[in-house]
């Protein structure tokens, strides 16, 4: 199995996170995409995933698979020891729950600070310019307002699961 990820960045990190808890590191080739030389928007990479992200694996098949939930999802059920999406109907339940409201309350508010109240990745990867958008970096400072939020819900989650 091929992984393309880039050190350092969060999404990548979470498979990274899934391969060491699932001791599946060493069945992996690491290919390191080039983030801030947007080798990402290049036609061989967009062939892989039309999304233009990472992190991508490629199974020996051949097959692709974009999405951090979904690479989850396919590595925690090759093996089932430790079990990463849950065993029970419940715990699966939960567990999808629980990963959509972080992905919603503070992973994608982080991104669109970054992108929009930071001086961010530069001009060339702001691919998507909405020219409605008259305060660009009020609404990113919003998004960090919201990912605030959302941190410290989890801070709550935690606590309560100590
Ligand atoms: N929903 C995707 C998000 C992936 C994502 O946003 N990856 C970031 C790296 S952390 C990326 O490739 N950003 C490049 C860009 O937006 O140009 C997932 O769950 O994998």
């Amino acid at each position: 199995m091929k992984i393309y990820d880039r050190s350092g960045f969060p999404n990548p990190a979470r498979i990274r996170i899934v391969l060491a808890e699932k001791k599946l590191d060493a069945q992996m080739e690491f290919v390191s995409v080039d983030l801030i030389g947007a080798e990402h928007k290049q036609s061989a990479f967009l062939a892989k995933n039309p999304s233009g992200v990472l992190p991508v694996l490629q199974i020996d098949d051949g097959t692709y698979l974009s999405e951090s939930t979904a690479i989850t999802e396919y590595l925690d059920n090759l093996d089932g020891n430790p079990s990463l999406t849950g065993k029970t109907p419940r715990e699966k339940a939960m567990i999808h729950m629980m990963q959509r409201r972080a992905e919603a309350e503070v992973l994608d508010a982080v991104g669109n600070y970054f992108h929009n109240a930071t001086p961010g990745l530069g001009p060339i990867l702001q691919v998507y310019k909405n020219p409605e958008w008259t305060d660009r970096t009020a609404w990113g400072n919003q998004q960090r307002d919201k990912a605030l939020d959302g941190l410290r819900y989890f801070d709550g989650v935690l606590k309560g699961n100590a």
